[in-house]
Parts: C-alpha cells; sequence; structure tokens
C-alpha cells in the first residue's frame, strides 16, 4: 500500500512539474485591446514565397519527379493528383508581382532562388537563369523593396539527390559551391541571405512521416538529415562571410517552431510523446544554435551525438516560421504512438491547426534565448473562405508587438504568403495568399481580409 501511494505521489510531483515548466499560454482575449498597434521606427514588414510554389516549370528537382509519381499503393503524393506545374507564373510576372507588393505597403520580400534552375546540372550554371535573377532582384530595390533571399527552400536539384542529397554530410560541399557562386554574384545589391528553410520540416517530412520527398521513413535518418543540415548552414554562413561582401551581408537560418502541447495535462504518456516531439523537432536546432551540441538518444529510435563549438556564432539572425502548436494524444499502436487532437473551443484553419496567436508570443521568448535578432520569416493563415484571415493578422502581430515591447529584439516580420500557391503535398487547395489567383489566368485579387494586414502597416508608422 506504501508503495503504491509512493508512486502515486512520484507521479503526481512529475506531472506538476511538467505544468510548471511548460504552461500552455491562453490569454483572455476580450480583454485585451489589440487596436492601433504601434512599432518601433525601423520595424519593417514583408511577404514570403518560395521559388517552386510561386514560379513555375521548375522541372529539375526532386519536387518535380515527386509530384508525378505514385506511392507504394499507386496513389498520386500531392493531394487530388494536383502538380506545381507553371504555379504563378512568377518567373514571367514578377513586375506585376512587385507591383502587388507595393500596393500591401511592404518594403522587404522574401523569396528563394532555384538551385535546379541555376545547376541543371552537376557544376553546369545556367547563364539566363542567372540573368533572370539578377533583373528580378534589380527590379525589387529600383522600387524600394529589399530582398531577402533564401537559397535552399525544400528543393534540391535532381543530380545533387541521386548523389544521396543531405542525407550524406559529404554532399554539402555541392550546396556550397552553389552558394558561393550565387553569392558572389548577387551579394553586392542583395544584403540579406537566408541558408537554409526550416531544416526540421525537410527532414521530418520527408525522413519521418515520408509525406515529402524522398518519402522515406526512418527516424535516424531523419536526425541526420536534420544535422547535415544544420552543419550546411554552419558552413555557408563561414563560407560566404569570408567572401566580398561577407562582412556587410547578413546571413542566417530559418526555423520552424512548433510547440507540442499535451492532450491532456494529467497524463504522462501525453508528456512525453511532447517531450520527445520537441527534443527532435525543436530543442535539436537551439542546441546546436546555442551551445553548438546536438544530443539525442531515444532508444531503439535515435542516437546522435555531435559537437561544433564553431556554430554558435555562425548566424547573424534567427528566422522564425511561426504558424500554430498541436495537442498530442499518446495511443497503444506499434507505428503511431501518438495522434494529434483538436480542443472543442479553438478555431482552425484550413489546414490542420489551430489559431493560436500565444504560441508566437512563446516562440520568440525560447527564440531569444539564442540571443541573435529574431526576424519573423513566415507566418500566415490558410482560409479559403477568408473569413478568419483578418482576425489571424492582428492576433498573431499583436503577439509579436507584446514580445517587441517586453524588450525583445525582433525587427521584421513576413506574412506568409504574397499570393496563393503550390503548397507542397497540399497542392492548391490552401488558400496562403494575401492576394487571390486564378490558375487559369493568372489573375490576383486582394482579399479582403488582407486589408488588415495593410492597416496595421499603415498604423504602426
Ligand atoms: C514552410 C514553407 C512554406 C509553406 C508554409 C505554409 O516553410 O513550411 O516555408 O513553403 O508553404 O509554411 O505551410
Amino acid at each position: 500500500m506504501i508503495l503504491l501511494y509512493f508512486l502515486i505521489l512520484i507521479y503526481v510531483v512529475i506531472i506538476a512539474y511538467f505544468n510548471l515548466k511548460y504552461p500552455e499560454l491562453r490569454w483572455k482575449w476580450d480583454s485585451i485591446n489589440d487596436s492601433n498597434l504601434k512599432f518601433p521606427k525601423n520595424f519593417f514588414w514583408g511577404t514570403a514565397t518560395a521559388a517552386h510554389q510561386v514560379e513555375g516549370n521548375c522541372e529539375n528537382n526532386n519536387w518535380y519527379d515527386w509530384e508525378n509519381s505514385v506511392d507504394e499503393k499507386g496513389l498520386p503524393r500531392i493531394k487530388n493528383n494536383q502538380k506545381s506545374g507553371i504555379a504563378c507564373d512568377h518567373w514571367n510576372n514578377y513586375k506585376q508581382d512587385t507591383e502587388l507588393l507595393k500596393k500591401l505597403g511592404v518594403s522587404h520580400y522574401r523569396l528563394s532562388i532555384e538551385w535546379s534552375k541555376i545547376e541543371p546540372l552537376q557544376g553546369e550554371f545556367d547563364q539566363s537563369v542567372l540573368n533572370h535573377y539578377s533583373d528580378l532582384i534589380s527590379y525589387l530595390i529600383k522600387n524600394n523593396i529589399t530582398p531577402y533571399i533564401t537559397l535552399h527552400h525544400f528543393t534540391n536539384p535532381c543530380w545533387f539527390d541521386k548523389l544521396g542529397g543531405f542525407e550524406k554530410k559529404s554532399n554539402i560541399k555541392y550546396f556550397k559551391n552553389f552558394c558561393k557562386t550565387v553569392f558572389s554574384i548577387y551579394s553586392k545589391e542583395v544584403k540579406n541571405w537566408c541558408t537554409i528553410n526550416e531544416p526540421e520540416v525537410f527532414s521530418v517530412m520527408g525522413y519521418f512521416t515520408g509525406i515529402f520527398p524522398p518519402g522515406k521513413k526512418n527516424p535516424q535518418l531523419a536526425a541526420i538529415v536534420h544535422r547535415n543540415l544544420l552543419i550546411a548552414h554552419t558552413e555557408v554562413y563561414q563560407e560566404l562571410k569570408k567572401m566580398k561582401n561577407g562582412d556587410s551581408s547578413s546571413i542566417g537560418i530559418v526555423k520552424n517552431v512548433m510547440q507540442f502541447d499535451p492532450a491532456r495535462r494529467w497524463n504522462l504518456f501525453d508528456w512525453i510523446a511532447c517531450r520527445v516531439s520537441d527534443l527532435v523537432y525543436n530543442e535539436m536546432s537551439f542546441s546546436y544554435l546555442k551551445y553548438g551540441k546536438i544530443k539525442i538518444n531515444i532508444p531503439f529510435f535515435i542516437k546522435l551525438f555531435y559537437e561544433d563549438k564553431q556554430a554558435v556564432k555562425a548566424t547573424d539572425f534567427f528566422g522564425l516560421n511561426y504558424y500554430s502548436h498541436i495537442h498530442l494524444k499518446f495511443k497503444f499502436d506499434k507505428y503511431e504512438f501518438f495522434e494529434n487532437v483538436y480542443l472543442k473551443n479553438d478555431t482552425m484553419t484550413d489546414m490542420e491547426y489551430t489559431i493560436y496567436p500565444e504560441g508566437l508570443y512563446r516562440a520568440i521568448q525560447r527564440v531569444k534565448l539564442i540571443g541573435k535578432p529574431i526576424i519573423i520569416t513566415e507566418n500566415g493563415i490558410a482560409d479559403k473562405k477568408d473569413d478568419r484571415r483578418k482576425l489571424f493578422i492582428r492576433r498573431y502581430i499583436y503577439a509579436m508587438l507584446r514580445s517587441i515591447k517586453e524588450g525583445v529584439n525582433v525587427k521584421g516580420y513576413f506574412y506568409w504568403t504574397l499570393m496563393d500557391n503550390f503548397e507542397w503535398a497540399e497542392g492548391y487547395d490552401m488558400k496562403f495568399g494575401l492576394y487571390s489567383v486564378d490558375f487559369e489566368n493568372q489573375e490576383r485579387k486582394l482579399r479582403e481580409g488582407s486589408k488588415e494586414y495593410i492597416k496595421i502597416i499603415n498604423e504602426s508608422k
């Protein structure tokens, strides 16, 4: 009997510890005044896109192959068998799209350049593609839009994938070579660079859930790819800094942060699922960037140790992509240990997550511990009906401002995304755009809800 009481006591203490250490922040929105959001003078506003999602005709990369393949059951990889195709034809429409940026009143644009177009074959750089990006960059600058360029946003050239992609640490040199080449061409005009977009999403989706290419389901390999992407970031940073214009450039990494909250705050298994997920998804990058260390030991799943003290210095800013949190519920299943559940009172977005502005505040609180300036490199909502966008925009931006008022150095905000585009495995059904796109005729239209963003930009001045 005493033993039983003792075990219960231990259980209660552990649960209390988790509850206190990882509270799920909830604000009383009724009593919050989120009108009139004033920002520091030099705070900047922007929107973001990625090449494969908007440009069109990306036919030399892993996603093109993926979109044109089927899974083990013969089913298409992308919802409704959609393909990125010509997407928003941003390649040809970039001048018109620059006008869209100007109408919003943003001063910054985060875009990626497509490695597979620039270097379609190993070591062969396509001059006409390089010229295209030169024109695009100059055009943005001429129109007073500051570009932030992402060097890797989910897509690999096919030749690089055939060599094993980021599964092999020894392949990082190919990516470095590409980065150095483009940096030597554009760094006179482009001062802001994002190395890798979301290493955790790339590795988890591509190597753990298998929803992204190459569709593998191997936790250890996922962790290795994640590590290699972090190393690639550090090495690219170090190389570019040594180059001409390196000193005057701001180079950072972009990471998605998501909180894992337990579906049942009294359930130890839910807590374990959350802490393990957080370790692999978030803490791995945080510990690498803050201490230069990776230490993961999850028996039977992942064992990974790595140390490089230089990594601590190798980023000028932290690019934070934030969308939402998820609630995990443990289940006894040999293959899937937990499931996502949604709380009754939460408002869903069209993606499988809820509106949770407090989470952006929480993410910023955590990222600030790395000690680098923060830029919100992505934040947005998929909302086809456009009936939640307005609320989403104001509340998330309020949450960001609250952190700034408390002294956190958040320098700018990029809304995801400028216009509807190819949402990876979700295809074209997810409408994240401030502008809707009619994919029949490429017509763009500002959504009603997006006017809230324009309003905030104006009121912030
Ligand atoms: C992401 C990607 C974007 C997505 C966006 C919406 O960083 O996951 O950067 O490409 O489209 O996050 O899901």
